[in-house]
């Protein structure tokens, strides 16, 4: 059959990328032809997204798939929560924040009192994340933005917003929210109501791998693309969209999306809203094809990464990603481990407040080992990664009772083979890493699947990442006590 040809935006919080997807019969591949870092900025005490500046680069990426052959359809995934305000003249009111902001200290305390936990997680099924849209929508309530908004828009539709003129809110993402309600797949809007949140600014929800509409006239002049060139709702969060791109075999895996973030769950069918999953804080998002993405979110490689800023701005010359995985490998194991997720890991590292220092003094708190040198908190960084992975791979199975045989990681993360070893030790599952731009496959087959292409489920998409990437395996080892290690934290 003919070749599908697609421009896929994955932005990410530390890097976004525009790749030309291909899919042909027995094949998907991509290719990167724009990179750009990414980062919130501090302004007047906030933090925000350049969402401009992304939208500058999204353009300039898009234009570069459309400069070097056919160009069939866009496709935008980003990560999840974050949003932007516009007016009734469809003007944007403000930079959207970043779910880092300090704004949401102690606004999820005040809505639980307000509403209660257990009806919370039985209408959205979300974990308890101190940033989710609903909190950052209770502490805006009463400023001038949101008195004068006509929609929030999700970064990925706000971008396609502008692309296309038409507004609304993908599924995967929305149900990242805390807003929607699982188990009607509409906006929660009752809860909005309680909360004094004005429900009138939720978009029509629309499904992924649904058609947004083609580009503005003057956007498609601008990109050199054709007039008709359609602008896909794919799966709209980058994690749906990672899932999709999983190179598993069968139903019977877990998964790792490892970047920034670490995403640590399974894929369901429906979602699991019992006492018990609520007390383990797991969330239930939507995920493409009616599935259920049943994880826990960890902070992830945000650690290491704002390690490694604050290092590089106070001039450690020889602080490198590579080498410092590379030495922290030969560095003795599981010396301290710290609760990866503790808030105090969150908001980004400062001059007053760097994050090695964190981290070595949450070692102090629990009792440990402090670390003090970069390759002593990187040690101390993958270990704990892999104790929370293991703990939490672990509740996922025994909440939705389930056995997965193997662990496949994705993301950026996959590269990190130290962390991918410790993983695969830590939950004594093989571990299967790669493909890395999982998300942008996801992305690409979803649109691929929109505009004609022979994919009928997830299985058939997977089937054929597994037919074009290489991937690497990791067994598990003996020798370490994880049991003991993640009996240290609490
Ligand atoms: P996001 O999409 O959230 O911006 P990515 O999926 O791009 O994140 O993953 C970024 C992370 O991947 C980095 O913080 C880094 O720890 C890890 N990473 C990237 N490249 C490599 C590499 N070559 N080796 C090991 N780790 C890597
Ligand atoms: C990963 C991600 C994650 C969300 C977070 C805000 O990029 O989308 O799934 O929880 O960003």
């Amino acid at each position: 059959s003919e070749t599908v040809r697609v421009a896929a935006v994955d932005l990410g919080a530390t890097s976004g990328r525009v790749m030309s997807g291909r899919i042909t019969r027995d094949r998907v591949e991509i290719n990167e032809l724009h990179r750009f870092p990414n980062g919130a900025v501090r302004a007047g005490g906030s933090l925000f997204w350049d969402v401009l500046g992304i939208y500058r680069e999204t353009l300039a990426g898009i234009r570069e798939v459309a400069r070097t052959g056919p160009l069939h359809g866009v496709g935008i995934d980003s990560w999840a929560i974050d949003y932007g305000l516009v007016d009734r003249d469809g003007a944007l009111l403000g930079s959207p924040y970043s779910h880092r902001d300090a704004r949401t200290d102690g606004v999820a305390e005040k809505v639980v009192a307000e509403v209660g936990a257990a009806e919370l997680y039985a209408t959205t099924g979300i974990q308890q994340l101190p940033f989710n849209t609903l909190y950052q929508l209770v502490a805006a309530r009463g400023s001038a933005a949101l008195e004068a908004a006509e929609a929030m828009l999700l970064l990925p539709d706000l971008l396609g917003y502008w692309l296309t003129g038409a507004a609304g809110a993908e599924r995967t993402n929305a149900s990242t929210t805390q807003l929607y309600d699982v188990r009607t797949g509409e906006w929660a809007t009752d809860l909005c109501r309680r909360l004094g949140i004005p429900w009138g600014i939720l978009p029509p929800l629309r499904d992924p791998g649904s058609v947004l509409g083609p580009l503005l006239p003057e956007v498609a002049r601008d990109l050199g693309a054709a007039a008709d060139v359609p602008v896909v709702a794919v799966g709209s969060h980058d994690t749906a969209s990672a899932v999709v791109g999983v190179p598993a075999e069968g139903r019977n895996f877990g998964y790792l999306s490892s970047g920034t973030w670490s995403l640590v769950g399974l894929e369901l069918d429906a979602p699991v809203l019992s006492e018990a999953a609520r007390l383990a804080d797991f969330t239930n998002e939507a995920g493409v094809d009616g599935t259920v993405r049943f994880l826990k979110n960890v902070t992830g490689l945000w650690v290491l990464s704002e390690s490694l800023r604050s290092w590089s701005e106070r001039r450690y010359q020889d602080v490198e990603l590579r080498s410092l995985i590379e030495a922290a490998a030969d560095f003795p194991p599981l010396r301290s481990i710290v609760d990866i997720n503790d808030p105090r890991l969150l908001a980004p590292s400062t001059a007053a407040d760097p994050m090695p220092e964190r981290v070595a003094a949450l070692a102090a708190e629990a009792g440990e080992q402090v670390p003090h040198s970069p390759v002593a908190i990187a040690r101390c960084i993958v270990d704990s990664l892999a104790v929370a992975y293991r703990r939490h791979l672990r509740t996922a199975t025994e909440l939705a009772g389930v056995s997965p045989e193997v662990l496949h990681v994705v993301g950026g993360g996959s590269q990190n083979e130290v962390l991918c070893q410790l993983t695969a030790d830590a939950c004594g599952l093989p571990v299967v890493a790669g493909p890395v731009e999982a998300a942008a496959l996801g992305n690409v087959l979803v649109q691929g699947r929109s505009l004609g292409a022979d994919l009928p489920d997830l299985a058939a998409m997977r089937d054929l990442v597994r037919r074009s990437y290489d991937v690497r395996r990791y067994q598990p080892r003996e020798g370490l006590d994880w049991a003991a290690a993640e009996a240290r934290i609490r």
